[in-house]
């Protein structure tokens, strides 16, 4: 390429601005060559995902602690910003050396690709709207550089032809256009003005040129990444799927619930958790958009007969409803992450019996459309407890954040080693021979749930009137059930609370406990008991590696 001119000082800043808009090029194109070509994953959500699947255990706590469920939020807020300072880099760059912006431009684009290709489920193919868009980005940037250039050769040498400024090649664009044209446009009546303003103030016309064709390449980004969402949003119409779909009547109906199973006590937890308020957790960045007429559940590995079941198999089988409580191994001592639903599903044991697993097996490993796995022991899928292939929840379609149109429910284990979503695989082996998605990450490979009582009300840190007062809370034990739940305020000795109605073991159950609160401050501490392994242990554990434990306490005040 040409000797550049000595760059001026602001030329720096609009050549990053380059850089950034280029970067929304790519990632506009792609996004509309991603919906034309039923991409598996876009860009942004392919190299997010990859980030999660490399997120250290630690930092999955450290995220979900801090942003809670908005941590994916707060991923992609990170990775916009890297993105444009990365972009931004790279204007700057190509605008000194273009040669060496190119290969930057390439390196990420290559980057982009690797961690396409390397999502559950992808294909070549899926390198195609990444390949469109990066070099749709790179003509974005040569022309916006060329324009730049142009801008800085017609100020610092009003003569120096365009071509001899541009980066090698980049005048095919450039010259392809009437260069001035928006400029004198803007300008008004001084069609020979570009030398002569620029001597008097140096750059602005053709710096208005470099505006004009950012502010061109902007809205093409933006249009391209908006079409691209509204084409990709109307060819899988996931959503009015969900909606047309219907029911049989449960062969097993869910038995009645008990009167009584939710205390009076204001500020308490429903006893069944709304769809809406269900807490979320998963590793899916953009929520898989599976359809009924394209699910499909393989069944394989150590078993006698494979086979592969349908969306329409499911509803036309013996359908079971059972109230079942989730919980996430993540979830702290007092924590939310946790929820109970009326489940509508397929018996797993059903599947189990149809495919009959060779001797030796002792684990099924489900894995969902988006890579996510989860490794199950074998015998808690085919006892008695209604581990289930799940299409409804709470007399509704599984929401699709919830893994439409089919997931796994398992009474009494951590969502991570049972509760996949969006679930297309099911292989039997043995622990010794897979391993799953968390279990890779350092958690534990068995995972049932342990006994816990949380307070709600008071909230930490409260302030409720004094007097008689009614505290409140929610305890679980899956598979065991609760039997007793104790309260000692201020340190004192142990009281049992009044329980409410039981559902079932493997839902949770509420609790409520008066006492006479003085002016001041004060605290209350709860422990909860089930049948089978008595005292819920004081022993403090973290999250990592298999659940947390220990006796909450809350502090609070009453005026
Ligand atoms: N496909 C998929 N399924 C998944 C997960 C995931 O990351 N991907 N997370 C699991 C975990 S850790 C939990 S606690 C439950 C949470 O289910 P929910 O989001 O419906 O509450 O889903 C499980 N199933
Ligand atoms: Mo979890």
């Amino acid at each position: 390429m040409t000797t550049p001119t000595k760059p001026r000082r602001g030329d720096t800043a609009l050549a990053a601005l380059a850089g950034i808009i280029a970067a929304g090029v790519v990632l506009g194109i792609a996004e509309l060559a991603g919906a034309f070509f039923r991409a598996s994953a876009t860009p942004v959500i392919a190299l997010g995902s990859t980030f999660i699947d490399f997120t250290p255990s630690w930092m999955k706590d450290f995220a979900i602690e801090t942003f809670g469920t908005n941590d994916k939020l707060a991923l992609l807020v990170g990775m916009g910003v890297t993105i444009t300072l990365l972009a931004a880099v790279l204007g700057g760059v190509a605008y000194r050396r273009w040669v060496l912006g190119v290969a930057g431009v390439l390196l990420m684009g290559a980057v982009i690709v690797a961690s396409v290709l390397t999502r559950a489920g992808a294909s070549l193919p899926d390198a195609i709207p990444t390949v469109v868009g990066t070099a749709a980005g790179l003509l974005a940037l040569r022309w916006l550089i060329a324009r730049l250039r142009h801008s800085v050769a017609g100020t610092a040498a009003a003569g120096t032809a365009a071509s001899g400024a541009a980066p090698a090649g980049g005048v095919t664009i450039a010259a392809a256009r009437n260069d001035d044209a928006p400029v004198s446009g803007a300008q008004g009546p001084a069609p020979a003005a570009t030398a002569a303003t620029a001597v008097r103030a140096p750059g602005s016309t053709s710096r208005r040129g470099f505006f004009a064709a950012a502010g061109v390449t902007a809205v093409v980004a933006a249009v391209a990444a908006g079409g691209g969402q509204l084409l990709a949003g109307a060819r899988n119409n996931v959503a009015a799927i969900r909606d047309g779909l219907s029911f049989p009547a449960p062969a097993s109906p869910a038995p009645p619930l008990p009167a009584g199973v939710h205390p009076d006590v204001e500020g308490l937890t429903p006893f069944i958790t709304p769809n809406p308020e269900f807490y979320r957790i998963d590793t899916a960045l953009s929520v898989p958009q599976l359809t009924t007429d394209s699910w499909e559940l393989r069944v394989h590995g150590m078993v006698e007969e494979e086979f592969t079941l349908t969306y329409q198999d499911l509803l036309d089988a013996d359908l079971i409803e059972r109230r079942v409580t989730l919980t996430c191994v993540s979830n702290p001592v007092g924590g939310y992450l946790a929820g109970n639903a009326k489940w509508l599903g397929y018996p797993l044991r059903e599947v189990l019996a149809r495919t009959k697993p060779l001797d030796g097996a002792d684990m099924v490993l489900s894995t969902s459309s988006d890579g996510f796995s989860a490794s199950t022991p074998l015998p808690v899928l085919q006892d008695e407890r209604d581990a289930i292939l799940a299409v409804a929840m709470n007399d509704e379609p599984l929401p699709v954040e919830h893994g439409f149109p089919v997931r796994m429910v398992v009474p009494g284990l951590y969502g991570y080693v049972s509760a996949t979503k969006w679930v297309v695989d099911l292989e039997v082996t043995r622990f010794a021979d897979k391993t799953a998605y968390w279990t890779d990450r350092g958690w534990a490979e068995r995972g049932p749930i342990k006994t816990m009582s949380r307070v709600e009300v008071p909230m930490p840190f409260a302030a409720v009137p004094a007097g008689t007062f009614t505290l409140g809370g929610t305890a679980w034990s899956q598979q065991r059930g609760i039997s007793k739940v104790e309260v000692s305020l201020d340190g004192g000795e142990w009281q049992e609370a009044t329980l409410a109605a039981e559902a079932s073991v493997d839902t949770w159950r509420q609790w409520s406990h008066e006492v006479t609160l003085d002016a001041g401050s004060h605290t209350a501490r709860t422990r909860a008991s089930d049948p089978v392994d008595g005292l819920q242990t004081e022993e403090r554990a973290d999250t990592v590696p298999d659940g947390a434990s220990g006796w909450q306490t809350v502090q609070f005040s009453a005026t």
